[in-house]
């Protein structure tokens, strides 16, 4: 990375390409992550849209996270959907009626639904800040702030099913990568009664292939999970009686410390005081070694709260834990270890980005949407965890991975991982959004 070869000149025509996508998205104060096959706004989609925007037209940064927050709940959540009531309903399954966020006590006047996707944000808003420093952005800050804390509070409180300082997901859909063989373990003890999607119908599968999506089984689960959660209230006292799936994620959780080291920058640029969220930040990091990072194997794996146990799978969410800034120098060399295996392939010259599951197991499908694919969020993460441990050789190899992806094969959602081929929606705004942002 860097040098001659990466002056504007080189990446005109990838640049318009990746302006155009967002631009083409744009729904007057959100982006929509696909026209197709997402058409409202969703939560950590937003979060990486906003670091895109600030290269671009950073009003539409703040506006897309303000729009967001203007949805959460009283008791801090942030929804993972937030529905544009000009959609048609039959547009996204499952749609605003499904979810029925209006009878719940406390949510906002618009529908949303009642999850939650890994908490990016605070992370998203100070780097686009400063990218694109201004006054208006700062205004932006200052009224983000106090929702962004709300927002980790919720997390750190009703969230911690466990008890031991790490938030649990209710929902493969809140840790953002929906059907990857991380969730197979927990996933295999949710009832699965197909006669639970013959009442619906799947909208994915109108607008991508079947074989690059998850399958019926999972969306029968996905279903029997909500409907257990949606009973409930969304409500998240006795979870840990009544739930059928819990876990504690290292992606979801490394996103709570990047937080609130994030949010020590932003209180620090608004006035406000960072030392709390510094020892937050440290005692979210103290809970994922001990609670997820394995010795035997040097991996960080998700804990099934029904089992007590990590689960088998070794997928790109392990390596997410390097956002930490203070992740201790021995978990930062088993990361890397990890990494630059024949797992993933990471490497100062490397053909393809990460997959997002191990190349060499079994149940590695480089089609199936989470379960093998390269995707552009997950390797900017890994990137920024690279830089913010001093791996400047590594996270240029993959920076140059990342942009020769997406020149060859344009913004889609995800990418074969050997061929480069794109896949799911052709026009998609976090992969245009995060392209601008490792241009820059
Ligand atoms: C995918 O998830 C949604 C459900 O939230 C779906 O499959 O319908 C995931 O890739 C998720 O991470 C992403 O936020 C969402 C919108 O891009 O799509």
């Amino acid at each position: 990375g860097g040098g001659a070869g990466d002056d504007a000149g080189e990446h005109g025509p990838l640049r318009q390409l990746a302006n155009a996508t967002l631009d083409g998205n744009w729904e007057h104060d959100h982006t929509v992550p696909s026209r197709t096959l997402y058409p409202h706004q969703w939560s950590w989609d937003s979060a990486f849209i906003a670091i895109g925007w600030s290269h671009l037209r950073p009003e539409r940064a703040w506006s897309e996270l303000t729009s967001l927050f203007r949805a959460q709940w009283r008791d801090g959540r942030v929804p993972h959907i937030v529905f544009n009531p000009l959609v048609p309903g039959g547009a996204y399954f499952p749609g605003s009626g499904f979810w029925a966020s209006a009878e719940v006590e406390g949510a906002p006047p618009m529908a949303t639904s009642g999850l939650v996707q890994p908490p990016v944000h605070a992370l998203a808003a100070w780097h686009a800040y400063r990218r694109a420093p201004s006054a208006e952005g700062h205004a932006a800050l200052r009224r983000l702030y106090p929702r962004l804390v709300a927002q980790q509070r919720y997390l750190a409180t009703d969230r911690d099913v466990g008890g031991a300082g790490l938030a649990s997901i209710v929902h493969p859909w809140e840790s953002g990568v929906d059907n990857s063989p991380a969730w197979d373990a927990p996933m295999s003890a949710v009832p699965d009664d197909p006669a639970l999607l013959r009442a619906y119908r799947r909208r994915d599968t109108v607008h991508a292939a079947a074989a690059h999506r998850p399958t019926d089984l999972d969306y029968a689960r996905y279903v029997a999970i909500v409907t257990a959660y949606r009973a409930g209230g969304y409500r998240d006292d006795g979870l840990i009686d009544r739930h059928p799936f819990l876990v504690e994620c290292p992606l979801f959780n490394a996103a709570r410390g990047a937080a609130e080291q994030a949010l020590a920058g932003i209180a620090g640029e608004i006035g406000a005081d960072p030392g709390p969220h510094r020892e937050r930040a440290a005692r979210i990091t103290e809970a994922v070694l001990a609670r997820l990072y394995d010795p035997q194997t040097g991996t960080f794996r998700p804990r099934d709260l029904r089992t007590d146990r990590l689960t088998p799978a070794r997928t790109v969410l392990g390596l997410t834990p390097l956002i930490l800034p203070d992740l201790p120098a021995r978990q930062v060399e088993a990361v890397l270890a990890e990494a630059t295996s024949g797992r993933f392939g990471l490497a100062t010259r490397m053909a393809r980005p990460l997959p997002s599951h191990d190349r060499t197991a079994a149940d590695f499908e480089p089609l199936r949407y989470w379960r093998g694919p390269s995707w552009m969020n997950i390797n900017w993460l890994v990137r920024h965890g690279l830089l913010t441990h001093g791996r400047e050789g590594l996270a240029a190899g993959l920076r140059a991975s990342m942009i020769e992806l997406v020149g060859a094969a344009g913004c889609h959602e995800y990418f074969h991982p050997d061929t480069g081929v794109g896949l799911g929606s052709p026009a998609f705004s976090w992969t245009a959004a995060l392209l601008l942002d490792v241009l820059a």
